[in-house]
């Protein structure tokens, strides 16, 4: 009775945390900048944070060059100013403040575009650490850039993305189909964890799959896709039924990306075939090692043990890649660990609770150990 009452407690907490953090998301502000509409000094804030834009629109007619900073933005901690900077954005962009990481503290977000077919979108935050504003960017990206989405339901905000180096490689623009990649914000870093989101990487792979299928229909470009299949079954943990799946279904009549060039364009290397080249480009990517084989899955330890939530009679087990519940009744039936996502080492949340491995450390001091997305905590 008593585990259910706090799972009680610990249930309306999560209901009043959502509704806290639905205010602020609807509290959260922004500048967009549109076309040839000009602006100063427009201003959002929000608690300490406070930005202050400028925008003017480059000249049509003018060729548009990125060294005219057309985009002027001041940041103020406690209304002190910390930043001032200028930055190139073309036709379109946008200011935001937005709480990346669920620390109460506002990020802000700037989004710029660089102009031309295709191309390229960035995003630059600034995160307050307790002194001073830190700066990190996404670099340039393809298209609209990729976006911050809560994909698990923590409250905190991933980055998703697409590997662009896979765009042109094996394919046109069209018929390339790259790989994800998935990033947290973390004390001002983007932190590649593409390969703790299977659940996300499954979705996109069956995307891919079904454009394969089209493809091989309408007899176009199929090369592009598989090589982005490849590498996405490798974020999986399954490369050799990917490469199986790619020596079956590649176009051997295209001689798209067989050849390397040099900076001055020359013709360094050209590879017999589809699956040579494409085993090297994942090498250089980083997708495999020198000798070939699958670079070890590091980002993903679920470490084996018994994992708590609180003083709850409650708890969750991992082993051999599979978690199961237990309490005083008995055990639930064991799944993949891939259904759960990985926070942090010896920290798991399975969408609904953060889960804590029993032995990891415990602060000492007076109140009960909770496990949250940073571990346990005293409450
Ligand atoms: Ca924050
Ligand atoms: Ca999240």
């Amino acid at each position: 009775m008593k585990t259910i009452n706090y799972l009680l407690c610990l249930f309306s907490l999560n209901t009043f945390m959502m509704l806290g953090l639905t205010n602020r998301i609807l509290a959260t502000s922004n500048i967009e900048i549109e076309g040839d509409t000009p602006f100063t000094d427009k201003i959002i804030q929000s608690g300490a944070i406070k930005v202050s834009v400028s925008y003017t629109p480059n000249d049509v007619n003018v060729s548009g060059s990125s060294d005219d900073k057309n985009l002027t933005y001041s940041i103020y901690y406690n209304d002190q100013k910390q930043i001032e900077a200028k930055d190139y954005t073309r036709y379109t962009g946008e200011v935001v403040l937005q709480d990346l990481d669920k620390n109460g503290i506002n990020e802000v977000v700037i989004r710029t575009f660089s102009g031309g077919a295709h191309c390229c979108t960035n995003h630059i935050i600034y995160t307050w650490d307790n002194t001073q504003f830190i700066k990190t960017e996404t670099g340039y990206l393809d298209g609209n850039g990729g976006g911050f989405e809560d994909i698990n339901g923590d409250g905190t905000l991933e980055f998703l993305t697409y590997d662009n180096s896979f765009l042109y490689k094996f394919s046109s623009y069209a018929g390339s189909f790259p790989p994800s990649l998935i990033y947290n914000f973390e004390k001002g870093k983007l932190n590649n964890i593409t390969r703790n989101h299977p659940k996300i990487l499954r979705e996109t792979l069956q995307r891919m799959y079904e454009a394969i299928k089209e493809r091989q229909k309408d007899d176009y470009e199929i090369n592009g896709v598989l090589a982005g299949y490849v590498a996405q079954k490798i974020l999986l943990g399954e490369y050799e039924e990917g490469w199986k799946f790619m020596l079956a279904h590649y176009d051997k009549n295209s001689d798209w990306g067989l050849e390397t060039y040099d900076e001055q364009g020359n013709v360094t290397n050209k590879y017999p075939d589809f699956p040579t080249a494409l085993k090297a480009f994942l090498i250089q990517q980083n997708y495999l090692k020198e000798n070939g084989e699958v670079q070890s899955n590091s980002l993903m330890k679920f470490r084996e043990g018994n994992y708590w939530i609180g003083s709850v009679g409650m708890g969750l087990t991992i082993k051999n890649e599979q978690y199961q519940y237990y309490d005083e009744e008995g055990e639930s039936s064991w799944q993949p660990v891939s259904q759960l996502t990985y926070v942090k080492d010896g920290v798991v949340f399975d969408g609904e609770q953060y889960w804590c491995l029993s032995s990891l450390a415990q602060p000492r001091g007076d109140g009960i150990a909770v496990c949250q997305a940073s571990g346990w905590v005293l409450q």
